[in-house]
């Protein structure tokens, strides 16, 4: 099935003969004009191709909401390259569809067009891009395939500045960022601000003062709607739901959302950017990252308008240089990682897991409020935000030792931001410490007591977070320390943890059996938890 707007390729026929023109592929997440797959193109001669197929739709159990804005997303997008005079073949989702996957829609355009060559930018998963790097021999087409410049360092770049390296930290990498963008940076080349970084001011707790803003919200129009009802059609099996889907869709609304952040969030983003509400889904987080990561938001444009807020007076420097971190630094941090290290790198285990992911990570059916609270917000909305992400469910499954394939599997499928370039870092490396500290120098392992400091879910919960071994105790508790126990051979050296090895020894050692027996009862009943 073809989507009704999809345009035939004026000018492949000249004088009855196929004239020569270039198949350019555009990716789900690829949502700019600016990409680089189409510098130089020929509106009247190349064709575009985009395609919603079965294979990218699948290859993980995708949130309903990540699918729809997706799919949507590009059909917007495809119209208004239509609209801008580019001829473009675009396939709409149908599980009769012939070809589902982006090798076979590309492989029939290029018959159907008697392509020159195809081109198109470097994509944001290994998997994929390992059948792109082969479309040359099995589609006999020569295949470009090039550099996406939407991230501020290349692949090299990155891989330069780690080479000699033995440990790489991420704030080091964001300093060289800072100084070739000059975000942040005064005519000195010196940091705004006086510091390169202001996290110390940002980990306030939030106690519902001043109120979070509503999140940005762009209602439905006839072409989500229709996404909306083909999800739930044939895509009724995938976690999460579709009901109040208000994500933005196109380039447009897409910067409204962030014009929304920079007025409402930002002001409070640095002093709230670790706090847990029980009752707050949002915060004072941007909720840009299905944006930026899908194209619809350019991140430097992103930093440059925070940045601007800074400089007139409207948000403080800790908000400011906070969010410009988690972009500049972090976000250029774990691309660069993921592409000097894979494919190796999502097989890592370094501490050994082998703990199956407790089925309440897809229902959210567990008494431990912080992991209800965080898994029930992330099926309604695809979305949670940092904090619970990393140190609510991430910590959980750190505890519990769980495979790191599963617990990364489960975040690439759950949030609409989620992309195998961006996520597997996170997960593998900043949550499960599982590449043996390559990403971070030390594991982000928290008892109850951390929750109870940045949220009020602990009143709330079942647990009591105060009690550590009896049977109504929070969970985390002794599953703290156990992982500290479990691991003495992998941390005990480790500078930045040898306080918690000294505070461990000094327990009694009944103290401590008690722990680490209460622990070994929830580890073999983590499903009843
Ligand atoms: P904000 O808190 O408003 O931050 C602003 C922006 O900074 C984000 O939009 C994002 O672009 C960027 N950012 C912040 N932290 C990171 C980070 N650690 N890595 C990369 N970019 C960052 N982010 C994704 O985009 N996709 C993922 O699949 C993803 N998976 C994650 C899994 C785990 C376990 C953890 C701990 C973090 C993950 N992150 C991921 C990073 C971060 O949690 C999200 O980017 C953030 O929650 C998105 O919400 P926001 O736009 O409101 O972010
Ligand atoms: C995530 C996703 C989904 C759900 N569907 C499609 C699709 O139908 N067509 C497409 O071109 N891309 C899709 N994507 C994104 C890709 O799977 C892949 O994650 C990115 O292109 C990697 O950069």
């Amino acid at each position: 099935m073809v989507y009704p707007f999809v345009g035939i390729a004026r000018s492949f026929l000249i004088g009855g003969f196929p004239s020569m023109a270039n198949l350019i592929l555009i990716l789900g997440d690829q949502l700019t004009r600016n990409i680089s797959a189409l510098d130089n193109a020929d509106k009247d001669r190349d064709l575009v191709v985009m395609a919603e197929v079965h294979e990218e739709a699948s290859y993980t159990n995708h949130h309903k909401k990540k699918i729809v804005l997706l799919f949507s997303a590009m059909r917007h997008f495809a119209r208004q390259l239509e609209s801008d005079g580019w001829q473009v073949h675009y396939q709409a989702y149908h599980p009769d569809n012939e070809h589902q996957s982006l090798e076979a829609v590309v492989g029939e355009q290029v018959k159907q067009i008697i392509a020159k060559s195809v081109i198109t930018t470097e994509c944001g998963e290994w998997r994929l891009h390992e059948q792109i790097s082969g479309w040359h021999e099995r589609l006999g087409v020569p295949v470009e395939i090039r550099p996406d410049s939407r991230f501020i360092a290349t692949k090299q770049e990155f891989a330069d500045w780690a080479e000699g390296r033995k440990q790489l930290r991420m704030e080091f990498f964001y300093r060289e960022m800072r100084r070739k963008t000059g975000l942040l940076m005064t005519s000195d080349g010196e940091p705004e601000g006086g510091q390169w970084n202001f996290d110390a001011d940002n980990r306030k707790k939030w106690t519902g003062k001043p109120p979070a803003p509503a999140p940005f919200r762009i209602e439905p129009d006839a072409i989500t709607q229709e996404v909306i009802a083909l999800v739930d059609e044939h895509f009724s099996d995938h976690f999460g739901t579709t009901d109040d889907f208000h994500f933005a869709v196109t380039a447009e609304d897409a910067q409204a959302a962030l014009e929304h952040f920079i007025d409402y969030a930002l002001p409070c983003f640095g002093d709230y950017q670790d706090a847990i509400s029980d009752n707050e889904d949002w915060l004072f987080h941007s909720i840009l990252s299905p944006y930026i990561n899908s194209g619809l938001l350019d991140p430097v444009a992103v930093c440059e308008a925070a940045a601007q807020a800074w400089y007139s007076g409207r948000a403080p420097i800790n908000a400011v240089e906070g969010f410009v971190r988690q972009i500049l630094g972090w976000r250029e941090f774990v691309r660069g990682i993921y592409w000097m290290n894979m494919p190796g790198y999502a097989k890592e285990n370094r501490l050994g897991n082998t703990r199956a992911l407790p089925w309440f990570y897809w229902t959210g059916d567990t008494k431990m409020r912080c992991m209800h609270k965080a898994i029930d917000a992330t099926r309604r909305n695809a979305y949670a935000h940092h904090i619970q992400r990393l140190m609510v469910t991430g910590n959980f499954a750190l505890l519990a030792g769980i495979k790191p394939e599963e617990i990364c599997d489960w975040y690439l499928a759950v949030y609409a931001d989620a992309y195998d370039w961006v996520e597997l870092p996170n997960v593998l490396g900043m949550v499960m410490h599982a590449d043996g500290g390559y990403l971070g120098s030390k594991p982000y392992a928290a008892s109850g007591k951390y929750i109870q400091r940045m949220s009020d879910h602990c009143a709330n919960c079942h647990y009591k977070v105060n009690k550590a071994t009896e049977d109504d105790a929070c969970p985390f508790n002794a599953l703290y320390w156990h992982f500290i126990d479990r691991h003495r051979d992998d941390f005990a050296k480790n500078p930045r943890m040898g306080m918690m090895y000294r505070n461990w020894d000094k327990q009694k050692p009944e103290k401590r059996e008690a722990l680490l027996q209460r622990a070994e009862y929830l580890l073999a009943n983590v499903e009843q938890l």
